[in-house]
């Protein structure tokens, strides 16, 4: 039998549900997910195989599509513009409870002209908020979006309408050998990963300007002879005053990130997990090319 494999680039504006979806679709945590806008930062390829109908799917989620404001949003938005062009399919995805807007028309023209023949299919997201009226106006809002040429109705929430998304992407995948080994479902390093879900802690917690000043950086990962895995991250922040409010009165603050971080460590690594967390003032760090360069944000 010949199989299928490619990429399925996901755009959208930010928090609209990219993440949760390749999430759903990958049948793992793969990408963090928070409802603070920009939560996605990396190009994160999430890979869905199923062997028996003969197809891996990678699906590239991005950071929302949004005006640049510095060299951090700027790499972001370059850099869904370069996943789009590579990839076989895209996937819009809109708020179907929030509407279609002047952003997702935005989007939407863009993908028009990264097109290139490729299929761009929509995801109308969050349908579990909606009843069936106000579901069929946004599949017609969505279906008049420029470059849309097909619309599903899903809950990357609750898995509803995901099979026959899914079975419609996979059809869009070109005829070729798998990509990556059908046990792989990221292909984030392990560092990153983990420093990702400390984030997504801080993200949970914490409001306005800081869930944008905050990056998190793993600098080491130790299995020791009992089993425990020891991690030590640091958790960056643009200035003293954003630093207190992470270290909170007490370093309350830090310990409910530690704590709440931990157990997602565990989780995801199947160990007991010590973790170790120092929160660091960085100044600028958003505008560093050259440290941007260095923890993968590219
Ligand atoms: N009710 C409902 N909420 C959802 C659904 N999908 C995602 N959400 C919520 O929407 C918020 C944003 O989800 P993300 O997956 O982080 O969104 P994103 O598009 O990846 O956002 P960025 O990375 O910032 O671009 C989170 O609070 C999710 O729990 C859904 O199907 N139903
Ligand atoms: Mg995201």
């Amino acid at each position: 039998m010949s199989t299928r494999a490619g990429f399925v680039g996901l755009a959208g504006r930010p928090n609209v549900g990219k993440s949760t979806l390749v999430n759903a679709i990958v049948g793992a945590k793969v990408a963090i997910v928070s409802d603070r806008p920009q939560t996605t930062r990396r190009a994160i390829r999430g890979i869905a195989t199923q062997p028996p109908a003969g197809w891996q799917m990678v699906l590239v989620d991005l950071p929302g599509v949004q005006r640049p404001r510095d060299a951090l949003t700027e790499r972001m938005q370059r850099r869904v513009e370069r996943e789009l062009v590579d990839a076989d399919a895209a996937l819009l995805v809109v708020d179907g409870h929030q509407g279609i807007g002047p952003g997702d028309r935005y989007i939407a023209k863009a993908l028009l002209g990264a097109k290139h023949g490729t299929a761009v299919v929509c995801a109308v997201n969050k349908c579990d908020r909606l009843g069936t009226p106000q579901t069929a106006a946004a599949l017609v809002a969505a279906a008049e979006l420029e470059a849309v040429d097909e619309v599903f109705p899903v809950s990357a929430r609750t898995g509803t309408g995901l099979e026959p998304l899914i079975a419609r992407l996979a059809s869009l995948l070109p005829t070729g050998p798998f990509l990556y080994s059908p046990e792989d479902q990221s292909d984030l390093p392990s560092e990153v990963h983990l420093a990702e879900l400390v984030r997504e802690q801080v993200l949970r917690r914490t409001r306005e300007e800081i869930p944008h000043a905050v990056e998190v950086q793993v600098d080491e990962i130790q299995v020791r002879d009992d089993g425990l895995v020891e991690v030590h991250a640091q958790v960056w922040v643009e200035t003293q005053s954003q630093k207190g409010i992470l270290v909170g009165k007490g370093g309350r603050m830090v310990r409910e990130i530690g704590t709440a971080a931990r157990k997602e460590l565990e989780r995801d690594l199947g160990a007991h997990v010590f973790l170790d967390l120092q929160v660091k003032v960085r100044e600028h760090w958003r505008r560093d090319d050259a440290l941007l360069d260095r923890i993968g944000i590219e």
